[in-house]
C-alpha cells in the first residue's frame, strides 16, 4: 500500500485505523473520507473529503484524483440499524461497496473489504465456527455481508481484482464509539463502569460472542493487505478473533478494577435474535496459517488498558 483511500473513515475503526495509516505510511498518504465532516483529529491531521459511497461517479473520480492505489471500505450500516432499516442497509452496504469494486476493476486498485462473525447465521456450527461452513444469516447485514464476500470472490475471479477481507468480531475501542451494532455493549459497559460504577446490558449475561481490541483489529487489517498475495487462500474473508466471552466475562474483569460495579440485564429482543444467530467462537487458523494473524490482547489486557484510557476522557 502506497496511497490509501479510507471510507467511513470517521466510524469506529475508521478514526483508529486513519491515524494508524497516517502514522506507518504518511500523512500526505491516507485520503480519509466520509459522508460527513466532524471537527476531529481525523480531519485535521490529513486530508479528508466528504464522499458519499453511493455516488459510484464520485467514488471513482476521487481514486482517480488522489492517485490512490489501495481502497480500504468501511463504510457500511452495521446489524442493528440494519434491522431498522433493511432497505438502506441494502442500498448503503450493496451499493457502496459494488462502486467500490467497479473503481478497483477500473483503476486496478486493491482493496480491503470487512466482513462479520454477521455473515454466519442459527444454523452455522456455534463452537469453533469453520472458515468454510453454512452461511445462511437471518439479518439483512449478514445477508449483505455474505453477498458482499462473494462479490469479493468474483471480481478476484473474473477481473483479477485484489480483493481481501476479514471477518470480524465485535470490536471494542475506546476513540470512536461504535453505532448501530449488536455488539455494541462491549463498549458501552466500560464507559458506564468509569462514569456510574453499573450498566445495564442490552442482552443477556451468557451470552458469548468474538470480540477483539482495536489495535489486534488495525494490525489485522494491515497485515493481510500487506501479506503476499501468493499466500492468500481466500479472497471472500478470514475468520479472526481474540477471545469469546459474555456479558458476565466483561463484568467480572472490570469488578477486579471497581469492585462496586454492578451489571443489570434488560433485554431488547431484536439485539438477543441477533447474537444468538452468530457463532461463539471462531476457528481463525487459516489467517494465522496464511498471513501470521496474531493479537497481543485478551480480555484482562483490554479491559485494564479500556479503563485506563476511558478514565481519562
Ligand atoms: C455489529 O454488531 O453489527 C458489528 C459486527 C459484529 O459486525 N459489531
Amino acid at each position: 500500500m502506497k496511497k490509501i483511500l479510507v471510507t467511513g473513515s470517521l466510524g469506529q475503526i475508521g478514526s483508529e485505523l486513519v491515524m494508524k495509516l497516517r502514522h506507518e505510511y504518511g500523512d500526505n498518504n491516507v485520503i480519509a473520507s466520509d459522508i460527513r465532516r466532524l471537527n476531529n483529529e481525523v480531519v485535521e491531521s490529513g486530508t479528508f473529503i466528504v464522499l458519499d459511497v453511493m455516488d459510484g461517479n464520485e467514488v471513482w473520480k476521487t481514486a482517480k484524483t488522489y492517485e490512490v492505489d489501495t481502497v480500504i471500505h468501511l463504510a457500511a450500516l452495521l446489524s442493528a440499524s440494519g434491522e431498522m432499516k433493511p432497505l438502506r442497509a441494502w442500498n448503503l452496504n450493496m451499493g457502496g461497496l459494488i462502486n467500490v469494486l467497479e473503481a478497483a476493476r477500473e483503476l486496478g486498485l486493491k482493496v480491503f473489504v470487512p466482513s462479520s462473525i454477521g455473515a454466519f447465521g442459527p444454523e452455522t456450527p456455534k463452537q469453533q465456527t469453520p472458515q468454510i461452513t453454512i452461511q445462511r444469516p437471518s439479518t439483512m447485514y449478514g445477508i449483505n455481508k455474505v453477498a458482499g464476500e462473494l462479490l469479493c470472490d468474483y471480481y478476484f475471479h473474473k477481473y483479477g481484482v485484489d480483493t481481501r477481507g476479514v471477518r470480524f468480531p465485535g470490536l471494542v475501542s475506546h476513540m470512536a464509539p461504535p453505532g448501530g451494532g449488536t455488539t455494541d455493549y462491549a463498549v458501552e459497559i466500560y464507559y458506564e463502569a468509569t462514569r456510574n460504577k453499573s450498566y445495564t446490558c442490552f442482552v443477556g449475561p451468557n451470552t458469548c460472542l468474538d470480540m477483539m481490541y482495536m489495535p489486534d483489529a488495525l494490525n489485522a487489517i494491515v497485515h493481510l493487505m500487506e501479506a503476499d498475495l501468493n499466500n492468500l487462500t481466500f479472497r471472500n474473508s478470514y475468520n479472526i478473533t481474540a477471545m469469546n466471552i459474555t456479558p458476565e466475562d466483561i463484568g467480572n474483569e472490570i469488578k477486579r478494577h471497581i469492585p462496586s460495579f454492578v451489571i443489570n440485564y434488560k433485554i431488547d429482543p431484536i439485539r438477543q435474535a441477533i447474537a444468538d444467530s452468530w457463532p461463539d467462537s471462531l476457528d481463525d487458523s487459516a489467517a494465522r496459517r496464511d498471513w501470521g494473524f496474531k493479537t497481543g490482547f485478551g480480555l484482562t489486557e483490554m479491559t485494564a488498558d479500556m479503563l485506563e484510557k476511558i478514565k481519562d476522557k
